[in-house]
């Protein structure tokens, strides 16, 4: 808590007793807020989660052995989205280590060049300095997770725990910044009209303000965070297929884009001048290897007013046209009809409108109502399935918060994440619904995460749309030429899982959405924990 540190996640082990219980007996005190996880890979995401919408440092306590392993993804996905995680280990001291003791295994290290620090504690033998050593190292620790994961794997001797004393000088503190390294490089950019600015994954507000202060056209990823503004792209993909796309001589880009083919080939192109934005502790995204990286960007001058309508107005309109050019998933009904004087012409409305109520639900109306339905005290998660890239390629700009693991896009640890969100959302002020888009496969993996005990008072939606395996995989050039049989089976994976039975286990209200009144129904639901099943075609 002095160093910032307002949540621990853990999980429980005979090793990492005295964490566990001096966690529990800090929190007592209101010092900390423990969350408690029976599997330690839930409990990563859990922690992933927390940190994402916080901003905080958070920590992870585990005992040793398999236990450690089982943080191995959350730990990669907040090393590849510079997310801060503390991660204590507990671990055998080093008289038991290399003789076969028992849940031993090799763990200094074992993540790897992905934590930004790791140490290897070794027990404590009660030396004068060691409390005053532990809380340097503490301290230490927060510090270099600024913009990343760091391990801290801490060997205790038996007796493994004593008698806790939380000390009365314990007081909440703000994370610390990390010391400045080297001067910022800032470049100047002047506007023109050939600029293109790209929002990937974690971008942020300030990819829309550079778009609008410099006049470019703003390609946005869904969960970049800048999705918003006059200068937004939606059908940015066809956009940049066209003429608009060839005229492009600058992009400027920030975050992490991984949603569509059209951004790394612009990137490649050797008619494009790439400007990356770096985000601290993140790899730098640079498919073309030829990009200029720097700090920050400054505008110098303000855009042509006649050269903004043209250039980015060519790009909003295209893609606007191109929006409005596809089947709409619900063809609203002629609203002037309904107060029609003659009865005919209102009873035909109504039957019109009772058809939008009745058609079933689909990829696109399901990732627009979703949307919809999200508000600025709203979160929407995105798992790693097809409704992160429908919903990327269809809904429209509004500033809400948006989350995925685009890290490393992995199917994992979902709804652990979601829960994570919704948690640290949960303690501002007027908060609102934490939502999740998915896929069946990515909440089978993560069910788990449905049978942990929540508080009181968290709203938690998930949203799963299944088709009975992982159908992003029809898209494949392979799913062509492959084996019918073979590739449904080791490919799409289908399964029959009873979601109902598995809320059931968990206690989380169900629904089930077939039809347009239906998924509008369950997105305004009361319940605080549910699990809505939208059973899809294909
Ligand atoms: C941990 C992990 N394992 C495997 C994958 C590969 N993968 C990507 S999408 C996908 C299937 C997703 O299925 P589902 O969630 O049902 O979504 P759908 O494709 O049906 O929309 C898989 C297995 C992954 N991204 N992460
Ligand atoms: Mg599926």
């Amino acid at each position: 808590m002095r160093a910032g540190v307002s949540d621990l996640v853990l999980s429980p082990g005979a090793r990492s007793q005295a964490l566990a219980l001096t966690a529990a007996a800090f929190a007592r005190v209101g010092h900390l807020t423990v969350h408690v996880r029976i599997d330690e890979r839930v409990a990563g995401f859990t922690a992933l989660g927390l940190a994402v919408e916080s901003g905080r440092p958070v920590a992870i306590v585990c005992t040793s052995g398999t236990a450690v392993a089982n943080l191995h993804p959350a730990v990669l996905e907040a090393h590849h989205s510079g997310v801060p995680l503390i991660v204590l280990t507990a671990d055998r001291p080093a008289e038991l280590r290399g003789i076969g003791s028992n849940q031993t295994t090799v763990q200094t290290g074992i993540f790897g060049d992905i934590v930004r620090a790791d140490w290897d504690i070794p027990a404590p033998i009660g030396a004068p300095g060691e409390a005053d050593d532990a809380r340097d190292l503490g301290a230490l620790a927060v510090r270099a997770s600024a913009d990343g994961p760091v391990h801290l794997n801490l060997a205790y001797r038996e007796p493994l725990s004593g008698l806790v004393v939380v000390p009365d000088d314990v007081v909440g503190g703000a994370v610390p910044a990390p010391p400045a390294s080297t001067e910022p490089t800032v470049v100047d950019l002047r506007p023109n009209d050939a600029t293109v600015v790209i929002a990937g994954h974690g971008a942020g507000a300030r990819a829309e303000a550079l778009a609008v202060a410099i006049g470019a056209p703003l390609v946005a990823e869904v969960s970049s965070g800048a999705r918003f503004g006059r200068h937004a792209v939606v059908a940015y993909r066809d956009v940049l297929r066209g003429p608009h796309g060839e005229a492009v001589g600058r992009a400027i880009v920030f975050g992490h884009p991984t949603l569509s083919r059209e951004v790394p080939q612009l990137l490649e192109r050797s008619d494009v001048e790439v400007i990356v934005v770096r985000t601290p502790g993140v790899e730098v995204y640079n498919p073309g290897r030829r990009a200029r990286v720097v700090d920050d960007v400054r505008v110098v001058g303000t855009p042509d007013p006649a050269v903004v309508r043209r250039w980015v107005g060519g790009w909003v309109s295209m893609s606007r046209a191109i929006l409005e050019s596809q089947a709409p998933d619900d063809p609203a009904p002629d609203l002037s009809l309904a107060v029609s004087d003659a009865s005919g012409v209102r009873a035909a409305f109504a039957k019109a409108e009772l058809a939008v109520l009745r058609a079933p639900i689909d990829r696109r109306m399901l990732a627009r109502a979703a949307w919809a339905s999200t508000w600025p005290h709203d979160r929407l998660v995105l798992a790693a399935s097809r409704l992160i890239r429908v919903a990327d390629a269809l809904v429209p700009g509004k500033a809400i918060t948006v989350h995925a693991n685009r890290g490393l896009a992995g199917i994992d640890g979902t709804v652990s994440t979601a829960t994570g969100i919704a948690l640290a959302a949960a303690r501002g002020e007027g908060s609102g619904t934490t939502r999740v888009l998915m896929g069946d496969l990515a909440l089978l993996h993560d069910a788990g995460a449905l049978l942990v005990p929540l508080p009181e008072g968290l709203r938690l939606h998930v949203f799963v749309g299944n088709d009975s395996g992982g159908t992003i995989f029809d898209d494949l050039e392979v799913a062509a030429t492959a084996n019918p049989d073979d590739f449904a089976t080791v490919m799409r994976t289908p399964h029959r899982a009873d979601f109902e039975a598995l809320a059931a286990a968990g206690g989380w209200a169900y629904r089930r959405a077939t039809t347009r009144a239906e998924l509008d129904d369950a997105l305004t639901a009361p319940e605080p924990l549910l699990l809505v099943e939208v059973p899809l075609d294909s």
